[in-house]
């Protein structure tokens, strides 16, 4: 069989470099697409950049998507590139719509010129399950999004339904709830607590500023869940997924679990800060991955507890160096 050849964008975030990790043990070809900055943003594929190729391109030039998939002519494309921080949607909802939604129309038009026969995954959220209308949220449930990224996202995702439906694409959109890694970026809230407790236990910051701390969130492993984007390409058939632990924890518990790693008491560091409370918040998210379960034979290896002890870890052996 010819060599399997992957094209990420979206590589150089959080799932990006554990996809890429994965899809090299797996023996692909993998190329990710990268946009042009100032500075390298190459941290975290920093251990694997002589394995992999890069290619320059960006979701709002339609143009630079042709020719990068020209030039890798893939076999799978991984389209997880998308401005994806939820706060920054208020601030920023046009360029977020350009990107997380519109973006996805230009990768599946670059797809259909170029090769229809590429499999495509679309990175959905279980940010569009929003104020649920269901619990716990299955494929099944509908999306009532609450900011402009959810809104943005359930574009992202039935755009790609329609094409799978107008085109005949393999194209598929997991519906990934929360996940996370020492790999997360600093701003959002598991990184943000796992980062504060180490800076307090190094003496290197006093308090840690945080808004809403009953907020209830799925969080799974990013590890474990790029398996399943995997997976879900290598079907027969294209469908959609959920991806998720079927557990639900709040902000506070994530923060409990964070202090008691390096022995002190969350209630002498944390501070309520309204400027990270948001207009509109998700109260409460919780998957049901039977679905995955029982077609992809997937489940979450990593436990959350786990998950944030490693967190709390690898921030304190990179603050200590
Ligand atoms: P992330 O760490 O924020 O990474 C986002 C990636 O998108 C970065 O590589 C970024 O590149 C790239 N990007 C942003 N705008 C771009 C553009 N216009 N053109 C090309 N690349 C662009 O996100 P993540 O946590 O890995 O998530 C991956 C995907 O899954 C995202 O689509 C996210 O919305 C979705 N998702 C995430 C979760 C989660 O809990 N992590 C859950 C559900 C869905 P730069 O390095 O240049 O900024
Ligand atoms: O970690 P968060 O910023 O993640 P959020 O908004 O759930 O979005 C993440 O998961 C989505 C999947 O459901 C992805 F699609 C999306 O791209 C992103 O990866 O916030 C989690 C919760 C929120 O309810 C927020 O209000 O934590 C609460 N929170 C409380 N204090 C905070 C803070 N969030 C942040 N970022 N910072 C705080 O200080």
């Amino acid at each position: 069989m010819d060599r399997k050849v992957a094209f990420i964008t979206g590589i150089t975030g959080q799932d990006g470099s554990y996809l890429a990790e994965f899809l090299l043990k797996k023996g692909y070809k993998v190329y990710g697409m990268v946009r042009r900055a100032s500075v390298d943003k190459y941290e975290r594929i920093a251990h694997i950049m002589d394995k992999i190729e890069l290619i320059q391109g960006d979701l709002l030039d339609q143009y630079s998507l042709i020719s990068a998939l020209k030039k890798a002519q893939p076999t799978e494309v991984y389209n997880l590139a998308a401005q994806s921080f939820v706060p920054t949607s208020w601030a920023q909802p046009v360029l977020t719509s350009e990107f997380t939604a519109i973006g996805v129309t230009r990768m599946l038009e670059s797809i259909r010129l170029v090769d229809p026969k590429i499999r495509f995954y679309q990175a959905s959220s279980s940010e569009m399950y929003g104020k649920v209308l269901q619990t716990p949220q299955t494929e099944e449930t509908p999306f009532y999004p609450r900011s402009p990224y959810g809104v943005a996202k359930v574009y992202g995702h039935y755009i790609t339904v329609n094409y799978r439906e107008s085109y005949d694409l393999f194209a598929v959109s997991g519906i990934l709830f929360n996940h996370e890694s020492p790999r997360r970026g600093l701003e959002f809230v598991t990184r943000k607590v796992t980062d504060g407790v180490a800076r307090i236990k190094l003496g290197l910051q006093k308090e840690l500023r945080l808004g809403n701390l009953d907020a209830r969130r799925d969080w799974g492993f990013a590890g474990d869940y790029v398996e399943a984007m995997w997976l879900m390409l290598q079907q027969e058939t294209p469908d959609d997924y959920v991806i998720a632990t079927g557990e639900t924890r709040t902000v506070k518990e994530l923060v409990q679990v964070a202090f008691d790693r390096v022995g002190l008491d969350w209630e002498k560091h944390v501070v309520l800060d309204p400027a990270f409370l948001r207009p509109a918040e998700v109260d409460l998210l919780i998957g049901d991955p039977a679905k995955a379960k029982r077609q992809l034979g997937w489940t979450p290896k990593v436990s959350f507890e786990e998950m944030i002890r490693m967190m709390v870890d690898s921030d304190l052996e990179r603050l200590s160096q």
